[in-house]
């Protein structure tokens, strides 16, 4: 059954969502033994974060294969999705700890930061699925997740942690902006992706891009970018302090 499922998403030119999720379960497989191996290459100091950044791609490759079925079998993937988003962006959260650890960032920061996120991806996931039999619309959830978001991209970017990467300078500074960018640009490719699959949101989707949007493909993209690039970014500064 599963090997038919398999033969069904390599149907390329019918299904292209359905190979975005082979592509990347390879992907994160790949992303996953690099940095493992990784590990042996970098400082001690630097291990907790590859072995982070690892745990992150190899938890999102299993879900892949699972989604990747369940597209193939016209099943619903925002269970798995969620499931591996909230076991996934907590790591994440761990990860910002790690890199800003040295500038002085502490445990309460860490947690913040989780409890945020975690909020962002609950009324996400309610908006998505429908479980609050409709109570709210996915427009009011998606707001109070966006509202979620916000607040973790003000205080990376403008609260208390810029304050301590700008009083530490240096690589911490550099690493500092770079985690900016992938919260700012990178985390807001999600929201797309959920205007694009929800309820209510056409309009806006149509305004922005001109054509309609595939919430899958938009949320594929967004796993390479943050699970895959942001993981590369760690490497690359392990190395280098290394
Ligand atoms: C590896 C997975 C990551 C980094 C997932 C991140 C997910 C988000 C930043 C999701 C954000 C959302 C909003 C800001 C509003 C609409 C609902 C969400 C959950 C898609």
């Amino acid at each position: 059954m599963n090997y038919l499922i398999f033969i069904e998403t390599m149907k390329v030119p019918e299904d292209g969502t359905g190979f975005t999720f082979w592509l990347g379960a390879m992907a994160m497989m790949a992303a996953s033994v690099f940095f493992f191996l990784s590990m042996n290459n970098v400082d001690a100091k630097w291990r907790t974060s590859l072995l982070v950044s690892g745990l992150i791609t190899f938890i999102a490759a299993v879900h892949y294969m699972y989604m990747r079925d369940a597209h193939a079998a016209n099943l619903n993937t925002t269970v798995f999705r969620y499931v591996d988003w909230i076991l996934t962006v907590p790591l994440m959260c761990v990860e910002f700890y790690l890199i800003l650890k040295v500038a002085g960032a502490t445990k309460s920061d860490m947690w913040k930061l989780i409890g945020a996120s975690t909020l962002m991806l609950v009324t996400g996931f309610f908006g998505e699925s429908g479980w609050d039999n409709g109570a709210l619309s996915p427009a009011v959830w998606g707001a109070l997740s966006g509202a979620a978001y916000f607040w973790i991209a003000y205080e990376v970017w403008l609260g208390s942690l810029r304050k301590l990467a700008e009083a530490a300078g240096g690589n911490v500074l550099a690493a500092h902006k770079m985690l900016c960018w992938f919260l700012l640009v990178g985390w807001a490719i999600y929201p797309v992706g959920y205007m694009a699959g929800t309820d209510g949101w056409y309009g806006a989707t149509d305004l922005l891009f001109g054509m309609k949007l595939n919430m899958e493909v938009i949320y594929n993209i967004g796993d390479a970018v943050n699970k895959i690039g942001f993981g590369l970014v760690v490497y690359s500064l392990a190395v280098k302090e290394s």
